[in-house]
Formats: C-alpha cells, structure tokens, sequence
C-alpha cells in the first residue's frame, strides 16, 4: 500500500481515519446547499486512492456470462448518452458514533487496555475493538473503525453514462422492473487495494435486474456536479447505484462482471450486513444474513449540535431526510420536548419551492431538507423523525436496532440544548 501520492483535501473536513483516508464534512456544511460543494463531500475508502494517469488507455473489461466480452475505453462511455441524476449517496456507517455510545457486545474477550494502544489517535468504541480482534484471531485482515457522525452523506449531480445503455453494448438486454431477472448478478470490481481483500481490490455487485432496468438509473458516473470526477471519488470512472447504501458504489471501476451469484467479496459477504442485537462476535454466522442494499428512511439535524443557547433563543431547526429504493419522504417531525408533543418541518430540494414526494416534480434519488423554527426557554431535548412514502418510520431508540457491526443507525435523531441563565 502507499499513501504517498494521496490527493489534497479541505482543512474543514473532520478526519476519521489517515490512512485509508476516512473524513465527513462538519454537518452545518451539509445543509447549506441541496447540492453539497464538491470540497465537503464525505470521503470513504478503504486503501490509497489509485493513480489513473493515461486516461486514454484506461478501459472498463465486461466480462463473465455474457457472449461478447469486450473493452470499453473512455471514449466508448463518453460516446452513450450523458444522463445527470441528482442522488445521495449514505454509507451504511452513518450515525455509527451513537450506535458505539449504547451498548457494548457481549462475550467481550480482549484486554481493555488495547484501548491505551490506539493506533488511529481516535477512542476507538468496544465493538470496534471486538472486530479489529476478532479480526486478528480469525486471521482476517484489519477492518479499521470508522466512527462517524451525521455526515456521512452527500448529495451530487452525477453525470455519466446508464449501466443500461453500457450493458447493451456487449448484448444485454435492456429490462423492465416486471422483466423476469434470471437471478444473475453484476459485480463490480476495482482499480484499488484494500486489507479486507488480501491486498486485492474493493468490489460489490447488484442484481442484473437492477442494472439493466433504466429506470433504475445507476450509472457509471465521469463527472459530479457538473466537474470530472475528482480522484477521490473515483476518477475516472465510478458506479453510482442511487437508493442503496455508498457501499455497492465502487469507486476506480476496473471490471464489469456478470455473474450467477452475488459477488463473495469481503464488503458484500464479510461486512455490511445487519444482525439480529443477540448476534456477537462469537457466535456470529455471516452466511445467514444477506448483503445489505436498499437505505433504511433517515433523518438528522444539521443546524444544531449539542449545545448551550441564551435564554428565549429562538432556534432554526434544519437538516436532512433521505430513504431508500426511490421512496420519497412524506413528511418530517420535530420535536422540542424530547419526543413527548410534535410539530411538522417545511421540506424542500430547490430552495423557496414545497417539496412533494412525487417522482415527476421531485428528484426521486435524493435528500430532502427541512426547516422548523421553534423557542426554547429551558434545557431540552430536540428530536427529528422521518416517515418515508411507504409510511416506513424511522425507529424511536438506537438499542432497539443496535447491531455489532454498527450500521444502519437510523434512530431518531436528538441534539441536546442547554439554556444559560
Ligand atoms: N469503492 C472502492 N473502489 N473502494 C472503496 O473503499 N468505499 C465504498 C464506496 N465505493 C469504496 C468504494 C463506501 S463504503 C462508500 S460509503 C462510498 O464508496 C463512499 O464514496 P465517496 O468516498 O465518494 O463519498
Ligand atoms: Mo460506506
């Protein structure tokens, strides 16, 4: 591995992890724009990021079950149709902090003093630790912690081309969401080198079904918000698989692989997945649960932080709300007691105009922002909850859906506030 020809990054960046580089903007700079400023979009790998320096030998092989394997090189790509799909992109750690604050595994078996060794210079939490030694025992490679708070998230203007329209230059059909799938699979494979993989490169993959169906819209993306892409993101060339979690959008693609079965790397089988709160690392059966796709409905409150306000402060109230699958949100709630009385928040994409959950007047991809004012005159608790067009709900407590690998936090979200006198 070598970090010695890494990219340079906005000093604002709040940095999780040197090496592989992991680090969120500060939240207030999320809900500044619908569109977040390329320079604060959150930044999640899981190796060096690659040097892809002659851009015209660069090519994409598909491969696999199809019957005419081929090259794609940029121009190929470039020569398809431009789509620019608005979508956010959530990793599956989002929130992970909180989750790490509940509740600690049970069985704990290492000594609590490997707390004294931190090798990232953060307080790396309990379950954590129980990976990165379980890990070790299994003699699996090191998964680094990666502690996040709400900013794992952003929200781009992808431009590129359809996986369709790619797929149907080496024979695939395009598909309808009613076309039988055929249970294959789409793996994509990496330019990068990461430690969960042996030293081999970070891959995912998405049901054929999902990649051929236009609708879909997962392309593979040259450019976000309206600039090529940036190296961190996956210069030249990047899937963008909008509705599910950051993880299945491969970064640096390499190849295109069609596939009976889903891919067997590390981040679809090995990690990524959520587990029943009576699941350690004991007793843990990867093989039991499948990867983790769609986003759960999420909300969080990005104007505040925990806090001390004067007193009769009148407080602005904004944030974001996302679910997955192309769901809509249907309505945000914000609470100033604790969760006891609500109020509704004004939603939005573009700025002055009511945001309606519906696929031909809104971008079905991606955040919604909200806004609500409200007084407060004593120490309190302020809440967000989200309820997606499928009236899916976000749950009230993080232990309810606490889960060793800390993903998928989408409990309601609450900043304390503390009134000077
Ligand atoms: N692709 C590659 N090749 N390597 C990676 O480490 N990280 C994944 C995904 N794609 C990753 C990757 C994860 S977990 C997330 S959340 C997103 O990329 C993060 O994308 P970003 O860094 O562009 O924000
Ligand atoms: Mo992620």
């Amino acid at each position: 591995s070598n970090y010695s020809e890494e990219p340079s990054r906005h000093p604002s960046l709040k940095i999780n992890a040197k090496e592989p580089f992991n680090a969120e903007p500060p939240r207030q700079a999320l809900v500044s724009s619908y569109v977040t400023p390329t320079e604060f979009f959150y930044k999640r790998n899981h190796g060096p990021i690659p040097v892809v320096d002659d851009i015209g030998r660069y090519c994409v092989s598909v491969k696999g079950l199809i019957e005419k394997p081929k090259e794609l090189f940029m121009k190929d790509i470039l020569n398809l149709p431009k789509y620019n799909v608005t979508a956010t992109l959530q990793c599956a750690g989002n929130r992970r902090t909180a989750m790490s604050k509940t509740r600690t595994v049970r069985g704990v078996g290492w000594d609590i003093s490997a707390l004294g060794n931190d090798p990232f210079g953060t307080n790396i939490l309990r379950e954590e630790l129980m990976l990165l030694s379980h890990n070790i025992s299994e003699e699996e490679p090191v998964s680094l912690p990666f502690l996040s708070s709400p900013g794992v998230m952003v929200t781009a203007i992808w431009g590129g081309a359809k996986l369709s329209d790619v797929l149907e230059l080496v024979g695939i059909p395009k598909s309808t969401s009613t076309t039988p799938a055929g249970g294959k699979h789409v793996e994509f494979v990496s330019i990068d080198r990461c430690k969960e993989e042996k030293g081999g490169p970070y891959k995912a993959s998405i049901p054929l079904s999902q990649a051929t169906n236009p609708e879909a819209d997962v392309l593979l993306a040259y450019e976000m918000n309206g600039e090529t892409l940036n190296r961190d993101h996956g210069y030249p060339l990047r899937v963008v698989v909008p509705g599910v979690i950051g993880a299945r959008s491969v970064k640096w693609l390499d190849s295109i692989n069609i596939d009976s079965k889903e891919c067997q790397g590390f981040f679809m089988q090995k990690d990524y997945k959520t587990f029943p709160p009576s699941v350690n690392w004991d007793n843990i059966d990867w093989s039991t649960r499948r990867p983790q796709m769609d986003f759960p409905v999420q909300s969080a409150i990005c104007s505040l932080e925990d806090m001390n306000i004067g007193t009769n402060g009148k407080i602005a109230i904004k944030g974001y709300a996302v679910s997955g699958g192309g769901r809509g949100i249907e309505r945000v709630d914000i609470s100033v007691d604790g969760g006891k009385t609500w109020i509704e928040a004004s939603r939005y994409q573009k700025p002055g105009i009511k945001y309606i959950a519906d696929e031909e007047r809104s971008d079905k991809w991606a955040w919604v922002l909200f806004e609500a004012e409200a007084d407060i005159h004593s120490n309190t608790e302020i809440v967000a909850k989200a309820v997606d067009t499928a009236a899916n709900v976000q749950p009230e407590k993080v232990e309810d859906i606490w889960n060793l690998r800390g993903i998928l936090n989408t409990s309601w979200h609450r900043v304390h506030v503390q009134v000077r006198h």
